[in-house]
């Protein structure tokens, strides 16, 4: 029998967040900083299974919430905050207090916590934007997006999002995924798959991501990190970089910086599908007859 030499015991004694590892064994990854928005605690759509997810996988330095973490809008139409949804709040506090800075800018939907911009709870600073700078020295201004609403052609996009259609299909999606969930099937958008086919949103979107860096522009920012659409993108507009982090209710999205300041926006369904998925071992003709 083998021995164990005490550095070896000393891991073991470790817990696994310690050693480096995720709840599901893959490891756990470090990230100069991680964006995420638009998750809606407080509604039925919130992913939160992914979001714990992920947030038990990827750690960061500095971690934004860009807005609409919370759905204050519907909440007060009907209360809905399930145990799970305290898990998230309570994982996000934990980073907090264990060293990540956690920078939170509220958006449209949890605009009630716009009152405390300036205010730290529990290590959370509260801010209405902030700026970031990147490994590579790039400063990227950071808002939720719903400041350009007035000026982005409002009427089409509300007269979309405010339609029964879209909140039927947002609905359809919480139904669609708990019978894939059944059957062990990765999480699919239907709402997010729709809208990418409805001329109307497809425009809406690029004129929003249009408008958004040109006013990043003026601030003479580098690029420009916001949400509120649901749309991740990393996209150039005229020397000015567009960063949409998406959201956790249709496409399950985060953007983060790696340590040498490039950008990536992880799809979390797809990470997770991958990780389960077994491995393919290709079959010769002689052993499949
Ligand atoms: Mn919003």
């Amino acid at each position: 029998m083998l021995t164990e030499i005490p550095a070896q015991a000393a891991f073991k004694q470790l817990s696994k967040t310690e050693r480096g590892i995720g709840p599901s064994g893959a490891p756990r990854r470090h990230y100069r900083a991680i964006w995420i928005s638009d998750v809606h605690l407080g509604t039925r759509g919130c992913n939160c299974a992914l979001l714990l997810d992920f947030l038990d996988h990827c750690d960061s330095d500095t971690l934004y919430l860009v807005g609409d973490i919370i759905d204050g809008w519907r909440m007060k139409k009907r209360f809905y905050w399930p145990e799970r949804h305290n898990a998230i709040v309570r994982r996000i506090m934990k980073k907090a207090k264990v060293g990540t800075r956690v920078v939170y800018i509220p958006g449209n939907h949890d605009e009630m916590f716009r009152q405390f911009t300036g205010s730290n709870f529990g290590g959370v600073e509260i801010r209405r934007s902030a700026v970031h700078e990147t490994a590579d020295g790039r400063r990227l201004l950071v808002l939720h997006g719903d400041e350009f609403d007035a000026v982005v052609m409002g009427q089409r996009w509300l007269a979309f999002a405010g339609d029964t259609a879209y909140n039927l299909l947002l609905r359809l999606n919480v139904v669609i995924n708990a019978v894939r969930r059944r059957f062990d099937l990765p999480y699919w958008s239907l709402s997010a798959h729709a809208k990418h086919k409805v001329k109307d949103a497809v425009a809406f979107i690029s004129r929003f991501e249009e408008t958004v860096a040109h006013a990043a522009g003026k601030r003479r920012v580098d690029g420009v990190v916001c949400g509120h659409i649901h749309t991740a993108e990393i996209r150039d507009f005229d020397g000015i970089a567009y960063y949409n982090d998406g959201d956790w209710v249709e496409s399950c999205t985060a953007l983060v910086e790696r340590a040498d300041g490039t950008m990536e926006i992880l799809r979390w369904a797809e990470e997770v599908a991958a990780r389960t998925a077994p491995t393919l071992v290709p079959v010769t003709r002689k052993e499949a007859a």
